[in-house]
């Protein structure tokens, strides 16, 4: 059973309403991930993973995408795996939102896409992998991935580990002080690199705890700051891909998909299926480790704003 708002085209899930009622933590939770940046035949089990990742947290996770043309707030099983499995569904930016419920198509939304539902939602934390972010090159191709602009747009707090590493870190890190959302290193003082722990840069806020980054949000909103915020929190040591593989699997990635011209929204999958096909697993249990540790914190914040 859903709560449908015909107006919006919005179907909140009874687990995800019933909180919002009773006051409970709710982490928002993308699904691009689940339909293209994990290898199919695992990511329906690994989707799920995530989701018992927040309530271990103690919060309510709530998995966003559009399913025949509706946007639900929260997925059934069997809306999960179609999202997970068909080879059909859409990855969804917000400029893509329009023509996938107009058409009644199955979309997985992005991290932009996924912030933007979670503030018509109401939902103020969003746990991912990674961000996101000005691609490699993108002097000459003007690639920055729309999660920025998004992130700019809506009061979400992101927990991610850091800027993935197939992208300009530090380009990414000059647009999102630009567009003056805020970046906290959790428990790190540098920006963590996704797959790697560090990518090279300083990270300009340090918090210790959950309940530091819910008092930086309360503080945000007495002050009625629009922006996003993200909360970077690096791979677990033991899971951190090895650097040199990491370099090498990078380098030959950005050359091949040079070689095939890929473009536009395919870059970001082309590199992360070929990192998962080419690191013998790594890459994966880098992935896979990083985002249930980023919907665990996400679930402890969101328990510690909703007490506010
Ligand atoms: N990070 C991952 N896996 C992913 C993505 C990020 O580990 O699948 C997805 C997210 O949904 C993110 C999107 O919002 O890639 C960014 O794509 P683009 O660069 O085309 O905006
Ligand atoms: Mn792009």
């Amino acid at each position: 059973m859903t709560t449908r708002d015909p107006a919006l085209r919005l179907a909140i899930a009874d687990e995800v309403s019933d909180a919002m009622s009773s006051g409970l933590g709710i982490v928002a939770l993308e699904s691009t991930i689940i339909s293209h940046g994990l290898p199919t035949a695992t990511s329906a089990a690994t989707a799920r993973r995530i989701e018992d990742a927040v309530r271990r947290g103690g919060a309510v996770p709530a998995t966003v995408a559009v399913v025949d043309g509706t946007v639900r707030v929260g997925l059934s099983d069997d809306a999960l795996v179609r999202v997970a499995e068909d080879e059909g569904v859409v990855k969804t930016s917000v400029r893509d939102l329009g023509p996938v419920v107009a058409r009644g198509l199955v979309g997985a939304t992005t991290v932009a896409a996924t912030a933007y539902v979670a503030r018509l939602a109401g939902i103020r934390v969003f746990a991912t992998g990674g961000l996101g972010g000005v691609h490699r090159g993108a002097r000459d191709t003007w690639d920055e991935s729309a999660d920025l602009a998004a992130l700019a747009a809506a009061p979400v707090t992101v927990v991610c580990a850091g800027v993935k590493s197939i992208l300009d870190v530090a380009a990414t890190v000059e647009r999102l002080e630009t567009l003056s959302v805020p970046v906290l290193g959790y428990r790190t003082d540098s920006m963590p690199g996704f797959y790697v722990r560090d990518a090279g840069l300083p990270v300009p806020w340090r918090v210790e705890s959950a309940a530091e980054v819910a008092e930086v949000m309360r503080a945000r909103d007495a002050l009625g700051l629009p922006q996003g915020m993200l909360v970077a929190q690096p791979v677990d040591a033991a899971e951190e891909m090895d650097l040199g593989l990491h370099e090498r699997t990078l380098a030959e990635g950005l050359a091949e998909a040079g070689r095939r011209g890929v473009g536009g929204k395919d870059v970001t999958p082309f590199l992360l299926g070929w990192f998962h096909e080419r690191t013998g697993g790594a890459s994966l249990a880098a992935n896979v480790a990083l985002v249930l540790a980023n919907a665990g914190l996400a679930a402890e914040i969101a328990a510690d704003f909703a007490k506010s």
